[in-house]
């Protein structure tokens, strides 16, 4: 079986809510669908999410580069190629989504001339995760309505909460409501997005030391690198690194470094081969790891929830797998459903994407 063509197709899908965080702001899912075709008309479907802001990428840059520089480099080969695709994708640095989403849509094809599920073929441990949800820059009292919004629709009781503005007090301010209004059942942990310096970070996670925190996310940039060493020593619950460790030697690097403590994995950036690398090196040195968001649509996050499902150290802590809510539509036969704050993988071949022609005939933007 031959890859024979790879489409990158831009869409773009409007939000009824942008999400707001302190590195940029989210109005539109302007994604690209990534379709790769074989010779015996097997499909692998999957989504690549252009962050500029976080890895450079644009809608434009990955049509290009996979239109330019990895179809061309990859047609011929056999999804079961894996290793030899990506030694190919990996002459070129940087474009993690454009990688991930070649990478999903291969085991996409795998599943689908295998007869079976990608999340039984990448581990099978379960088949569903608990959801997380991403509270965005709002004044308090609005992020406290949306959260008791999300947990009474979905049954959703572990909320992300961005922080990262200026004064800091603001955030903790908005902290502190949210503890108080939804009580001390829920999960509540905080994502800056590099907004803080290291000492406005240790103040605001001082004066949260009530608060009953899982995590701490990125509240300052790692290149401030003793500084971010001197607030992990000193943080009293794990230090997630999201955007300072987007890749295996990241990760390493990070860890062993002192400037993160847990690991925020995302299947829009390692797509699966390489968030499989990410995991069992942090399964290996006893790190634990969230399945993150890269703010991704429905078909996204169904490529995150089958692989955070799929083993047993990705599927311990609610996944971020609720932010296409925000969306006002997408490009699913079948949309996700979350129920009882839970949000189960497609049983059936493959990844289960089925994409509405009509949907994406009406989003795309290259006619
Ligand atoms: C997150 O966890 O940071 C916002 C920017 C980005 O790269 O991902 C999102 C969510
Ligand atoms: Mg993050």
């Amino acid at each position: 079986m031959k890859i024979v063509k790879v489409e990158a197709i831009p869409f773009a899908i409007p939000y009824a809510k942008p999400l707001k965080f302190a590195s940029g702001e989210v109005h539109t899912a302007d994604h690209v669908l990534v379709r790769v075709h074989t010779d015996e008309g097997l499909i692998g479907t999957a989504e690549a999410p252009p962050r500029p802001y976080t890895y450079g990428e644009t809608q434009e840059s990955i049509v290009a580069v996979i239109g330019k520089i990895f179809a061309p480099q990859i047609l011929g080969m056999t999804p079961l190629e894996r290793e030899a695709v990506h030694a190919r994708l990996d002459r070129t640095i940087g474009n993690p989504t454009a990688k991930a989403a070649i990478d999903m849509a291969l085991w996409d094809i795998l599943g689908k001339a295998a007869q079976m599920p990608v999340s039984g073929l990448l581990g099978g441990y379960t088949d569903r995760m608990r959801v997380s949800h991403m509270v965005g820059f709002a004044p308090a009292d609005q992020m406290v309505a949306e959260a008791e919004r999300i947990r009474d629709t979905y049954g959703i009781t572990t909320f992300k909460v961005k922080v990262g503005r200026r004064p800091y007090g603001d955030d903790v301010a908005a902290c502190r409501a949210l503890r108080q209004a939804l009580g001390p059942d829920v999960e509540l942990y905080i994502d800056g997005n590099r907004g803080w310096t290291a000492s406005e970070s240790a103040r605001a996670l001082r004066e949260m030391s009530d608060l009953g925190l899982t995590f701490a996310e990125e509240l300052c940039p790692a290149d401030d690198v003793l500084g971010r060493r001197w607030l992990v020593a000193q943080s009293t619950v794990p230090f997630i690194a999201d955007e300072s460790a987007t890749r295996a030697a990241e990760v390493t690097r990070e860890l062993l470094g002192g400037s993160a403590t847990a690991i925020s994995i995302k299947t829009a950036r390692t797509g699966f081969t390489a968030s499989q690398r990410v995991l069992h090196a942090c399964e290996g040195l006893g790190v634990e790891v969230v399945m993150g968001n890269q703010i991704d649509g429905q078909i996204g996050t169904l490529c995150t929830v089958t692989f955070g499902a799929a083993h047993r150290t990705s599927a311990r802590y609610a996944g971020e797998l609720s932010n296409f809510l925000d969306m006002t539509d997408d490009l699913l036969t079948e949309p996700l459903t979350i129920e009882s704050g839970t949000l189960r993988i497609r049983e059936g071949a493959g990844l289960g994407i089925d994409i509405d022609p009509d949907k994406l005939a009406r989003y795309r933007q290259d006619r």
